[in-house]
């Protein structure tokens, strides 16, 4: 296909703002748009709460860009690279405009530089160095977002330091807000509720106390004089030993309403997590909604409550939070987590889109205002640790944008722009790499924890399987036997009437569906129920079969993963933009630098698969009671050697390649 030079990027103003200034950078890059002479962009350049959309219309070799924001422009600008770049038409005419408003990244750095279930590598954020000091990164940062219409991020993590609200970090704060303005990212933070005590010695956080709430009223007027279109606040209150209003007697509704009224004034709002479990009696998987439903309708309008999408925690497949449509008169977000802290972190390949439409299959896109992400972005080169991890950022942004997408589509759009060249590689050969990204969620929860399983992890890092995991003093709720219940009886947590009655949270049909062990789907049976390992599936084998095959059948697939990479790697465009995480042999072209990396790491997977796999098998085994089928053979482990396997890792890294070479 013959490459020409955008020539001509024309506006219809004189004086261009900094964001037309980067659609015209854009465009203008030698080789970005195929066949096309001219672009004339007719931006009405309203600065905010407009529609981003835009509209594009090709007439030969002539492209029109019309909108009504600058940032529109900009998107529209992207959407044409991202066609250049995968090698397909531009068509007569297009028109998009964002689903959703708010399309945001959270990130969990915190101000040393780590990253609280970050798994590629440090914080972006050089906390150290700013404001005299901006990284570059700030701005390739920006524009990765802007590629994919994410238009807001959370600088810092929920478990958030008081430090951040101080004036010198707000100074720094408001320099990276200067770089990413232009490409239409609004920044806010995550503040910590104590913040008045911590900062300016307060006796107390009260959100009743005058003090208290004059207080935060002059933080708020100080954040915006820096920074005019500051977003707001995100609140993890009274959850994981965060303070919050219950410290002083309160509700979450007086918390998150004293922040309400301190952003009000200038148009900031407030997104109040609902992720809370004490240690109470209750299923840790009913305890959001118990919290947070009967405060439905007492929240100011600009607080929006944040909800994760499963009732526990961000695992392979949880069943969507019975919170989503309970709260008829507040507004509600969904918390995805693109870091993949409980599936594999960066060392496996897991494409998330598929888990994000499974949720938007269950709880309709338009009964939520807005979409998070907490982010897998650190330092490394590539931000992403995984060079295919930079899917998972693409495809939360594509989702946040049209929630109808599916999970095939922007696989094949990632692919076709970052890895292969459609029109020299073989069908077959993208054919099996869309198989693999679209089949690899499904793949994970099956070497992990089919069936419904869920959170037997290994204590605190998240990553190896120990579902015999026993901490003395540790909370119930953080140990695998909470979950998984197995014993000679059988294996699931009963959530029907019998047991928790967690289901009774759920609306019609899921209630009815969940509650019936006839009705309920196979990937969430054990989530559901506690079953009889000879409870019969409707595969026709026995629940404890199913568990085998269903382990054998995950690390099966992550094996083969070995061969649809070598097959692809002829074929890897010698012009990819991804990179490897850390800088490969310097003389290593880049195709070659990622296909090196991705394919140390589906090595990585296959052996991990395999660990999860012995270990569950010869765990549950001992309850079972029954043999292990012949498919599922050989293990390559024993359950004494495996219950020997402690990772020496933290929060924040990724386990290396040598984890099990100590018990081989
Ligand atoms: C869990 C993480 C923990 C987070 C917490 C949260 O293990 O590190 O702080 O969620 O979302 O997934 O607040």
């Amino acid at each position: 296909m013959p490459v020409v030079a955008v020539e001509n990027v024309v506006f219809n103003k004189k004086r261009l703002t900094p964001t037309l200034e980067i659609v015209k950078q854009e465009l203008e890059r030698p080789g970005v748009l195929p066949d096309i002479s001219r672009v004339s962009v007719e931006s009405k350049g309203r600065l905010s709460d407009g529609n981003d959309g835009y509209s594009i219309k090709r007439d030969g070799g002539e492209v029109r860009i019309i909108s009504a924001t600058d940032i529109g422009a900009l998107y529209a600008a992207y959407h044409l690279i991202r066609l250049g770049e995968s090698g397909r038409e531009i068509p007569e005419s297009v028109e998009e405009s964002p689903y959703y408003a708010l399309r945001i990244l959270n990130h969990w750095d915190n101000l040393d530089g780590t990253i609280e279930r970050g798994y590629a590598g440090r914080s972006l954020w050089k906390w150290d160095e700013l404001p005299g000091t901006i990284s570059p990164r700030y701005a390739e940062y920006a524009r990765r977002n802007a590629m994919v219409g994410i238009n807001a991020t959370v600088l810092n993590n929920v478990n958030a330091s008081p430090a951040m609200l101080s004036t010198p970090y707000l100074e720094k704060v408001k320099a990276l807000a200067d770089v990413m303005r232009p490409y239409g990212l609004r920044v806010f933070l995550s503040v910590n509720f104590a913040s008045p005590m911590a900062l300016d010695s307060l006796p107390t956080a009260d959100p009743l106390n005058p003090a208290v709430r004059k207080w935060w009223a002059g933080k708020a007027d100080e954040i915006y004089r820096l920074i005019p279109d500051f977003g707001g606040f995100l609140v993890k209150a009274n959850s994981e030993g965060q303070p919050g209003p219950m410290d002083f007697g309160r509700s979450h509704a007086d918390g998150a309403n004293m922040l309400a009224k301190a952003l009000q004034p200038h148009g900031g709002r407030v997104m109040w997590r609902a992720f809370v479990y004490s240690p109470i009696d209750a299923d840790r998987a009913k305890q959001a909604y118990m919290e947070f439903q009967p405060l439905d309708g007492q929240f100011d309008p600009n607080v929006i409550i944040q909800i994760k999408n499963g009732p526990i925690d961000f695992q392979p497949r949880e069943a969507f939070s019975p919170l989503f449509g309970a709260m008829p008169s507040t507004p509600q977000m969904v918390e995805f987590q693109i870091t993949q802290e409980y599936l594999g972190h960066a060392n496996h390949l897991a494409f998330l889109a598929p888990m994000w439409e499974e949720f938007f299959g269950q709880v309709e896109p338009s009964s939520i205002k807005a979409v998070a992400g907490v982010a897998n972005v650190g330092d490394n080169l590539n931000m992403t640790g995984h060079p295919l991890a930079d899917a998972n950022w693409y495809a939360f942004g594509r989702l946040a944008w049209n929630p109808r997408l599916s999970a095939e589509e922007i696989a094949g759009e990632w692919i076709d722009r970052n890895l292969i060249d459609r029109g020299t590689a073989p069908g077959s050969v993208r054919d099996r790499l869309v198989g693999m990204f679209t089949g690899s969620r499904e793949a994970v929860v099956n070497y992990m924890m089919p069936l419904g399983l869920h959170h037997i992890f290994a204590y605190g890092h998240h990553y190896g399987p120990e579902p015999w995991c026993q901490v003395p003093g540790a909370r119930a709720d953080w140990l695998p036997g909470y979950y998984h219940q197995a014993d000679s009886a059988g294996l699931g947590f009963d959530r029907t009437a019998t047991g928790s009655d967690a289901v009774s949270q759920y609306p019609e049909p899921f209630r009815s569906q969940y509650a019936d062990v006839d009705k309920c789907p196979d990937g969430l049976l054990l989530w559901f129920h506690h079953l009889p390992w000879s409870h019969p599936m409707r595969s026709g084998r026995t629940m404890w079969e199913e568990l085998c095959h269903r382990y054998t059948a995950g690390a099966d697939s992550v094996a083969g993963y070995q061969s649809v990479w070598a097959d692809a790697r002829p074929y890897i465009k010698s012009s990819t933009p991804l990179r490897p995480a850390v800088a490969m042999a310097m003389d290593m072209p880049a195709d070659e630098a990622v296909w090196e990396d991705v394919n140390r790491r589906l090595i990585i997977q296959a052996r991990d698969a395999q660990w999860w796999k012995d270990a569950c098998i010869l765990y549950f085994g001992q309850f079972s009671g029954m043999p292990v089928p012949d498919e599922a053979y050989p293990l390559h482990h024993t359950l004494p050697d495996l219950r020997r396997v402690h990772l020496g890792i933290d929060n924040y890294t990724n386990p290396s390649s040598a984890l099990l070479d100590s018990v081989r």
